[in-house]
């Protein structure tokens, strides 16, 4: 991949300190050095739980440079997910920080072995030269959780990753002269591919926040051009003063993606900032699938129109066009790393990738999300499997059966709650369910709201419908 001139600033963090793309060059191929020292060899998995920093972004980079599959993790995930990821990936290498230095344990007694981002950054080696990868190596796996309650590692080749980046450079007309503000976290497809991979083949630059942060973005908006956000980010910019059309009058390009935009929140942005947020819909699985136009209507509660070289198809429409959403392409996973069984449920014989995602076309061929076929919740941009928290209460002494659902938030979109039927005669409390499950979940998976009933309403299949617990549980938060 291209990338910009040596002299050029690649990065420059809250500090005011300036990685310029030499300066980045340099400190990837010397991190590729030490990840080879380390033991890691091409094909190998790294992987990789720091705080953001642009440390990550440089391990990132030199694990790909050293041929090896980079695996990022949420800072957030416990040790005991970790377990999880470590025995499946069976990676030669666990990077961690002073932030995860507790998971190291778990890392000695899977016999993998530890290095700090610290000591990989201080290890004087000459820089390695670039492994030469062919275009279905894969360069990445990142974990999604799975309807299953056991999460899955999406196998991301260099073609999938490059022919993306390119696409959607070409399609928000990126270029040397862009300033991103980078406030995403850098463990998903959206802060680390999409934001970052643009930048590097654009040769454009970012200024990398620590975390969302509105004062430090606020203060940011003038060097910049262009942002990238969940919905959350633009709604908390809603009726705060500091985001008007003075403070917007340098940004040429607003974008949002990972969870749904509220049609309402995109047209009280606009009479704010004087800015139509482009919307994009993408997936870890798939990167980005389609995107409104940079030129052309931006229209508000629609995702836009499938990227360059991406083919989208609506499967089984009903009579008002609404059906499963299928994609192919270059931006397509080749399946889930050691999971032949998933990978071949997910896709259609004529190779088709299955999104879960409900959607129809209208008639210039824009696609709106109209729903999901699988059971999930989007909290702030953050995917949660409610399988996955269900499989842990229901584990719990005295619980006899749980459901867990999302339930709309004017936030972050939407919230995680349970509804949970305990056996005759057990006394668990709200309090002491989330104590006991907190070891086992990132804090996001947490419910914020737990009901107990005496039994969970079911259709006549026998189905729990969670339709009926979100009516009840916002009835009874509204009375
Ligand atoms: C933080 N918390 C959340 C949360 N984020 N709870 C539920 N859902 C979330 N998304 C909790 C923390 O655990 C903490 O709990 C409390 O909220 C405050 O934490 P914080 O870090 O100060 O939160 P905040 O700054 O408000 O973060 C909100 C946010 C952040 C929206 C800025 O969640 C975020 O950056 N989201 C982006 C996610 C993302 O990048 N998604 C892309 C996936 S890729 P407590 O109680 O302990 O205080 C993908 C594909 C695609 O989907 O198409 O892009
Ligand atoms: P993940 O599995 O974390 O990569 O999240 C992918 C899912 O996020 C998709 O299958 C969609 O359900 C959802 N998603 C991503 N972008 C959008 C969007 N713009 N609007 C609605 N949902 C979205």
């Amino acid at each position: 991949m291209n990338t910009g001139e040596a002299s050029q600033p690649f990065l420059t963090t809250s500090d005011g300190t300036v990685t310029t793309y030499g300066d980045l060059r340099d400190r990837v191929a010397r991190r590729a050095a030490a990840l080879r020292a380390a033991g890691v060899a091409p094909g190998d998995r790294v992987l990789c739980q720091i705080a953001k920093s642009p440390e990550g972004l440089y391990l990132y980079l030199a694990t790909v440079w050293a041929g090896a599959v980079f695996v990022p993790l949420n800072t957030a995930y416990t040790a005991s997910e970790l377990e999880y990821f470590l025995s499946d990936a069976a990676p030669a290498l666990l990077i961690l920080d002073e932030t995860t230095a507790s998971a190291r344990p778990k890392a000695e007694a899977a016999k993998v072995k530890v290095a700090t981002s610290a000591d990989l950054a201080a290890t004087d080696l000459p820089p390695l030269p670039p492994v030469a990868r062919k275009p279905d190596d894969l360069a990445a796996i990142l974990y999604t959780s799975g309807t299953t309650g056991r999460s899955k590692g999406a196998m991301l080749t260099h073609d999938n990753l490059v022919s993306n980046a390119r696409a959607l450079k070409e399609c928000w007309r990126f270029g040397p002269q862009d300033v991103l503000i980078h406030a995403l976290p850098i463990f998903h497809t959206h802060g680390l591919f999409v934001a970052t991979n643009v930048t590097l083949i654009s040769g454009a630059q970012m200024l990398f926040l620590p975390a969302f942060d509105l004062t430090a973005i606020a203060n940011l908006l003038p060097q910049a051009t262009t942002i990238m956000g969940v919905p959350t980010f633009y709604s908390r910019m809603i009726g705060d003063p500091r985001f008007d059309k003075a403070a917007f009058a340098h940004m040429r390009l607003v974008i949002s993606g990972s969870a749904p935009l509220l049609a309402d929140t995109h047209a009280a942005f606009a009479e704010q900032t004087g800015h139509a947020i482009l919307e994009r819909y993408g997936m870890t699985e798939t990167n980005m699938i389609t995107s409104n136009p940079y030129d052309g209507a931006r229209k508000a509660g629609t995702v836009g129109l499938p990227l360059p070289g991406v083919q989208v198809r609506i499967a089984k429409p009903d009579a008002a066009g609404i059906g499963g959403i299928e994609v192919k392409g270059p931006n397509v996973t080749p399946g889930y790393w050691q999971n032949p069984d998933k990978t071949a449920e997910s896709f259609t014989p004529d190779g088709f990738f299955i999104t879960g995602d409900l959607g129809q076309l209208d008639e210039a061929g824009y696609v709106s999300i109209v729903g999901r076929e699988k059971d999930l919740v989007i909290s702030g941009g953050f995917n949660i499997y409610p399988k996955e928290i269900e499989v842990q209460i229901d584990a719990l002494p005295g619980v006899n059966e749980s459901a867990v659902f999302g339930l709309p938030h004017p936030d972050l979109g939407e919230v995680v709650a349970a509804a949970v039927v305990l056996n005759p005669g057990a006394t668990l409390t709200e309090a002491e369910l989330l104590a006991m499950i907190a070891p086992h979940l990132a804090r996001f998976k947490h419910p914020r709201s737990i009901r107990f009933l005496d039994a969970l309403p079911r259709n006549t299949m026998g189905k729990v419908q969670k339709a009926e617990l979100r009516k009840m549980a916002i009835m009874a938060a509204a009375n």
